[in-house]
């Protein structure tokens, strides 16, 4: 706001704030403002402001205890209910609390200092005292009078039971409150309710990232000690590692496989007159996935693609298919562009479970098949979403 005259703001400002008299001899000083005091001005009058606000919300409060009072004391009137008799008159309140009449029960109002239902306890003023009966999850009050009103409050994490005089600090259970639906989840695994706080913790094989709430996989493939025997080749999966052992398909006649990699092996060169070995696969390869749970689909999960050998003309034709694993139809294949193919999972996977499925791409040159080449792809469901 850009005020046209600052010196009609600032009258205003130290009209309200200071009152008339000290404002005509602060005006007989100067006759004019500077922008510290518009700025002091208004501080003041901020300052004034919250502290009224903050009064008048303490009243509010104040009456909203004492009409919760006076309500659950009139509800309690029967047709049949006895005359009404003083409770006051054995002088419960002790240390000088204030006996406040009810219909069949009194209140104390204690004095400052003073807590507890009959004004008997010390008020906390240093560490909460722990209230007998539950007393991980409660706390006594912190309790001040101010002015006529008696103020209580919780440490963090903690709200106080009720607006009568002789409530306590009950633990909120963050775990249930964010637990119910629409709500957002606090912890990515579970959550455990702590005294006036939570954590969250994470299944065995994850670990718990700075954040404290999301969960990460460990790599136990990366380990220093060899946690799979020997032969066998480690596949980090989510919560847990496999130890796998791809092998060769077994050779009949003249063909032969080897293994060119851990991951791969590699058809023996066919004989210039054998058709039937020329339509095996010439490399087979091993793909192992980790996946978490439900993933939302579809998903590409794997590409296929080709090469073609240096100084040789490649295929100019590719074909993808699913040779097999897919009887539930989880999976597609298809063309990504010319030279690729990818797998897609079309069908939302639930773990824990382990999954095979065979793709193969064919190769052709003008129309003339040239070569299969066979991807075998296992997946590893985790049984967590994350
Ligand atoms: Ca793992």
């Amino acid at each position: 706001m850009h005020p046209r005259s600052p010196c009609a703001l600032l009258l205003l400002l130290l009209l309200l704030v200071a009152g008339p008299a000290q404002l005509s001899a602060q005006l007989s000083a100067q006759n004019c403002v500077s922008r510290q005091q518009v700025l002091a001005a208004t501080r003041q009058l901020q300052q004034l402001l919250k502290a009224q606000e903050t009064r008048f919300a303490e009243g509010l409060r104040d009456l909203r205890g004492r009409l919760a009072a006076l309500q659950s004391s009139a509800s309690r009137v029967g047709p049949d209910a006895p005359p009404d008799i003083s409770e006051c008159s054995s002088q419960p309140c002790q240390n000088g609390g204030t006996c406040v009449e009810g219909v069949n029960q009194y209140k104390c109002v204690c004095p400052p200092g003073r807590t507890g239902s009959r004004c008997q306890h010390h008020a906390q003023t240093g560490a909460p005292e722990r209230v007998a009966g539950d007393p991980a999850f409660s706390r006594a009050p912190r309790c001040a009078q101010v002015e006529r009103t008696r103020q209580c409050s919780c440490e963090a994490g903690f709200q106080l039971s009720s607006t009568a005089g002789d409530s306590i600090c009950q633990d909120v259970n963050e775990c249930e409150l964010y637990g119910q639906e629409g709500r957002p989840r606090l912890c990515m695994h579970a959550c455990v309710n702590t005294p006036g706080s939570y954590r969250c913790t994470c299944p065995s094989g994850y670990r718990t990232l700075p954040d404290g709430k999301s969960c990460e996989d460990v790599d136990e493939c990366v380990s220093p000690q060899h946690l799979c025997p020997r032969g066998t080749l480690c596949v980090n999966t989510g919560g847990s590692f496999q130890c796998v052992s791809p092998e060769c398909p077994k050779g009949s006649g003249n063909v032969s496989y080897v293994k060119t990699s851990p991951f791969q092996c590699e058809r023996s060169p066919c004989p210039m007159d054998s058709g039937p070995c020329r339509h095996l696969p010439k490399t087979i390869s091993f793909h192992f996935l980790s996946l978490p749970s439900n993933l939302t689909t579809p998903i590409t999960l794997f590409r296929m693609a080709t090469a073609s050998a240096p100084g040789r003309p490649g295929p100019n034709s590719l074909r993808f298919g699913i040779v097999g694993g897919n009887s539930r139809g989880h999976f597609v294949m298809q063309r990504a562009d010319r030279q690729t193919g990818e797998l897609i999972l079309v069908q939302t996977l639930e773990g824990p479970q382990t999954l095979e499925v065979d793709v193969d791409m064919s190769e052709y040159l003008d129309r003339s098949f040239q070569a299969n080449h066979v991807s075998q792809v296992t997946i590893f469901v985790s049984p967590y979403d994350f």
